[in-house]
């Protein structure tokens, strides 16, 4: 079912062209565009009423306010198993140790004696969170973007996830009760292009934010590339992907498990094993089958394996294995080889790494304090996950004195002639009584 792409025998390519012969899936953001567009134009001229339009519409539930009221929030939380609770709580601990210390603090640099340069690092003022709600519902996505946008001190957090049919159009209640558990009180029920439209316009209901965090389909990939600019987005997420990097000590009953965790997210997902072990690959091989079978979500985790993004891809050796899944960037990389954390502080791009036996991708998804909201489709090569650093920019405070600015107005000038700007250095000649130099 899974396809095997053998790179063995010679030298691999550079670059792109490696790159290409790796699987991945068709995620057409730009080609969803068009069906996007008018949506958010909707959006932006009708507001609320459209919003309840496509509720009725994409989601076929019929909703009277986008709003979630808070007794509605209060009620999911006194409602939630508390075993679940439990598990939420335990993953905010856990998130909030890791993402607390990512906080960076500000620095102020001495350049000359009385001119400073101060990176300040200031939160975003209002923030977007968006929670899918299609094939599953992820209350640990509620967690993977508070607990950061919280930890950098946005005062402004606001999350919008699709009205549910089944819930009388609220967002599905564990993710209302992991708001509540979070303290975030502002809740709206859209989804798809028309939650990010709400988001970057505002409507009678919710004030426009600053920044769109949060992974989606590819309607809300789309209408992120749509409207950024107006408002920062962190990524256009595509489906999930998992990388296992394994030599001959891997456990082919956990490679198989590891896969088949994140095939079960999407027929889109993508599950990729580099190998230089044929005796691992066919175990895996033959693993996925007796396991496939065995899950509830077989059918669309057979899709997922068996579709163009998935893939056991065979090398000659551990080097040209790292070189792959570079080429590749994996949103997780598993490293299940020998001295795993050697190999893993070789590796360049990945959204996360996860390291040897007892580092499953499912235990970052959920309870290892790492973020899961992380780069796909190769993103990683230039990108990184949510983190607090996602919602913080760093302004630049400059602090001269007369005398500092005195001593370096010469080269200012010089620089603002060379490019034919003479009003730049005019700026400051105009604080001196100024003489050309030398004269
Ligand atoms: N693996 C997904 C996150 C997730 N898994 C949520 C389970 N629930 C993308 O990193
Ligand atoms: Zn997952």
């Amino acid at each position: 079912m899974i396809s095997v792409i053998d790179l063995r025998g010679g030298a691999l390519p550079e670059g792109a062209a490696l790159r290409d012969l790796l699987p991945r899936a068709e995620f057409d953001v730009e080609a969803a565009l068009e069906k996007v567009r008018p949506i958010c134009e909707d959006v932006r001229h009708r507001g609320t009423a459209a919003l309840i339009d496509y509720a009725e519409k994409f989601d076929g539930v019929r909703i009277e306010r986008v709003r979630v009221p808070a007794e509605a929030l209060e009620r999911a939380l006194k409602e939630l198993d508390p075993r679940v609770r439990a598990a939420l709580e335990e993953s905010i601990r856990r998130a909030r140790l890791v993402h607390r210390e990512q906080r960076r603090t500000d620095h102020t640099t001495q350049v000359v004696p009385g001119g400073t340069v101060t990176e300040r690092w200031v939160p975003v003022e209002r923030v977007g969170l968006y929670v899918p709600g299609g094939l599953a519902v992820y209350p640990s996505s509620v967690v993977m973007n508070v607990v950061p946008a919280q930890e950098a001190g946005v005062d402004g957090v606001a999350i919008s996830s699709p009205p549910q049919a089944g819930f009388g159009g609220l967002p599905h209640p564990t993710i209302l009760a992991a708001c509540a558990l979070l303290g975030v009180d502002e809740v709206y029920a859209a989804g798809g292009a028309q939650a990010i439209a709400m988001f970057a316009y505002g409507t009678d209901e919710c004030r426009p934010v600053n920044l769109v965090t949060g992974p989606g389909n590819i309607y809300v990939a789309s209408a992120k590339r749509l409207l950024k600019g107006r408002i920062g987005i962190d990524a256009e997420a595509g489906p999930t992907e998992i990388a296992v990097l394994a030599d001959d000590t891997a456990d082919p009953t956990h490679v198989a498990a590891d896969l088949i965790s994140q095939a079960e997210h999407d027929t889109l997902a993508a599950a990729v094993l580099v190998t230089d072990s044929t005796e691992l690959a066919e175990a895996v091989e033959r693993e996925l089958k007796t396991q496939v079978a065995a899950t509830r979500h077989r059918e669309r985790i057979t899709e997922a394996l068996a579709g163009r993004q998935s893939a056991i891809v065979l090398v000659d050796g551990l080097d040209e294995g790292l070189r792959v899944v570079d080429a590749y960037a994996a949103e997780h990389l598993e490293i299940q080889t020998r001295d795993a954390a050697a190999v893993a502080a070789r590796v360049r791009n990945a959204g996360a790494i996860f390291v040897g036996p007892y580092a499953p991708v499912s235990l970052g998804d959920y309870c290892a304090g790492s973020n899961h909201v992380l780069p796909t489709g190769g993103c990683a090569c230039h990108s990184s996950g949510l983190s607090v650093q996602s919602f913080l920019r760093g302004i630049h405070v400059v602090d001269y004195t007369r005398d500092a600015l005195a001593e370096i107005t010469d080269h200012v000038v010089t620089l603002a002639e060379a490019e034919d700007l003479p009003a730049h250095g005019a700026a400051l000649k105009s604080r001196f009584e100024w003489k050309v130099p030398g004269a």
